[in-house]
This record gives C-alpha cells, structure tokens and sequence, in this order.
C-alpha cells in the first residue's frame, strides 16, 4: 500500500467550531445555496455573498484545527511522498495543524480573486466587491472559492493522483456534490482500497469497502494509529 488519496469535507472541521452545510442548523439551512454559492447570486447580490464569506473568515480564523486534522497531518509526515491530501474545505485547519501539500479543491477564505482579470492575492480580512483588483484596478473582487457550475481547482493533479491511488479515503463529507461524489467509485472501480470516515453513511456509502463511523475527531485518529 503506497499511495494514498484522502478527501475531506465540512464534517472533518465540524468539531473546530466550523458549521458544515447540509447537517441540520448547518449553512444551508441559514442561507439560499443559490444565492451565496452560485455566480449568479454573487452577480446579483454581491453585498450579501461578501457578508457570508467575510463572517466565515472570521470564524475560520477563529478556529483551531482538531484532533483528525491532527493525525493526517501526522499521517503525511510519516508517509512522505505518498499522501495525497485533497480539501472541499475552504479553511486552513489542515495547514494549520502541519499538512504541507493540501489541494483546496474549492478554494480558499484566505485568497481574493478579480472577476473582472482572473489575477489572485491574499484575501483582506473583510472583502468588499467594490474593492480594486491590485493588478487591473477594476471593482470585481469576489472571495477565492469554487461555486457551482464553477470548475474545482487543481484537476490536473487531482485526477493523475486518483487513477494511481492504492487506497481513497473519504473523512466527513455527504457525498452530495461532484466531481468529489464521484471519487469512491472511480477508485474502487481502478482497484483502490476504498475507506469512509464519517458521524454517518453518507450518500454513497455503498462505494466505500471499509467504512467506520463516528466523530472525526476519534475515528480519525484511530484509523491513522
Ligand atoms: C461529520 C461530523 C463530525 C458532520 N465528524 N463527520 C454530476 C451529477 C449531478 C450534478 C453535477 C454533476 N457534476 C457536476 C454537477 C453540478 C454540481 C453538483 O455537484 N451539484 C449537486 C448539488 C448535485 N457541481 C459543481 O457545479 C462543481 N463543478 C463541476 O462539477 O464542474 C464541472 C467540472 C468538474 C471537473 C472537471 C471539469 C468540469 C462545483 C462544486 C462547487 C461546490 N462549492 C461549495 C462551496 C465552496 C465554497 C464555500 O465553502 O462556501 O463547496 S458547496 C459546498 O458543498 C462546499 C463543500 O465543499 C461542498 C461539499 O460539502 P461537504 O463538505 O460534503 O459538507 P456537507 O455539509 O454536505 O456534509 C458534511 C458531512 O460531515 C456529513 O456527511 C456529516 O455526516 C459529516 N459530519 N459532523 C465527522 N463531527
């Protein structure tokens, strides 16, 4: 067993403080999905798309990364070279707990983006639309994360590394939202060992050989010890 792919979701942060979206009470029961995480919303209502992000900043920045951020970061130090460790998150727990090569598949609260160029910096702490772009100077900065029907970041490493993945392991997500819900099965059906993590089955749960449930603060660690 060499190469290992590990995904995680909201549900690996739940127990830093951070709210996930599909649980009961969690971000989409307090917000339109299409109205903070779409372009369209963003092009309609761009104020209330920048409170939401801004509030999570902070919050995230808030945060401390916990015991299963913890182990994997244990895990990638122990397996150098061989972890291969893929976000949907938007927090910084994983680098902050001491995962060095962490693919945000769905960006980051840290970065800005210029809608209008493209071009990328660190996000300020409170980010307006109205803010100039540092490159091309136009008002269109929007946060730095992947909205649906927006393509995730780092494909070009990201799908090398599942086709020649020994084992994928699935931490804290519903397994609602593709291409990631897509990723058990593409590995199992390649030959990879396929694992779930997670406080419940999630949607496809079917896809996965092993499976253990609970908090991801103690099955996590049991699985990496
Ligand atoms: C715990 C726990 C504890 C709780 N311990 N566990 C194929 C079929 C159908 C639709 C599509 C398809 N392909 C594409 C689509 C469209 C769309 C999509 O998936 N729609 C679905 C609604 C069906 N996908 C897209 O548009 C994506 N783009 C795309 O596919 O482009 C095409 C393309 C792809 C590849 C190559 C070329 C082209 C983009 C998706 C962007 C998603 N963006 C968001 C917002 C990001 C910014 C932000 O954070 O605000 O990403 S939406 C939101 O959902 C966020 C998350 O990363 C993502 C996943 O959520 P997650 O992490 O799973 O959280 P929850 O809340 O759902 O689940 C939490 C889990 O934790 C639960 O299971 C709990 O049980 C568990 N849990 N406490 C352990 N203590």
């Amino acid at each position: 067993m060499n190469k290992i792919v590990i995904l995680t979701g909201a549900g690996i942060s739940a127990e830093s403080g951070l709210g996930t979206f599909r649980d009961e009470g969690g971000l989409w029961a307090q917000h339109a999905v299409e109205d903070v995480a779409t372009p369209e919303g963003f092009a309609r209502n761009p104020a209330l798309v920048h409170d939401f992000y801004n509030a999570r900043r902070a919050q995230a920045t808030g945060a401390r990364p916990n015991a299963a951020h913890q182990a994997l970061a244990r895990l990638e130090a122990e397996h150098r070279g061989e972890v291969t460790l893929i976000t949907q998150n938007v927090d910084d727990l994983h680098e902050r707990a001491g995962s060095r090569n962490v693919l945000h598949m769905h960006g980051e609260l840290a970065g800005a983006l210029c809608h209008s160029c493209g071009h990328r910096w660190p996000a300020p702490v409170v980010m307006h639309a109205q803010d100039p772009c540092p490159a091309c100077r136009a008002p269109a900065t929007r946060p730095d994360v992947v909205w649906f029907g927006e393509i995730p970041y780092h494909m070009d490493v990201i799908d090398p590394a599942l086709t020649e993945a020994d084992m994928f392991v699935s931490i804290g997500t519903s397994g609602q939202v593709y291409p990631a819900a897509a990723y058990a099965q593409h590995c199992g059906r390649l030959g990879a060992v396929t694992v779930e993590l997670n406080l419940e089955p999630s949607s496809n749960s079917r896809d996965f050989a092993e499976t253990h449930y609970g908090p991801a603060t103690q099955v996590v660690p049991a699985w990496v010890d």
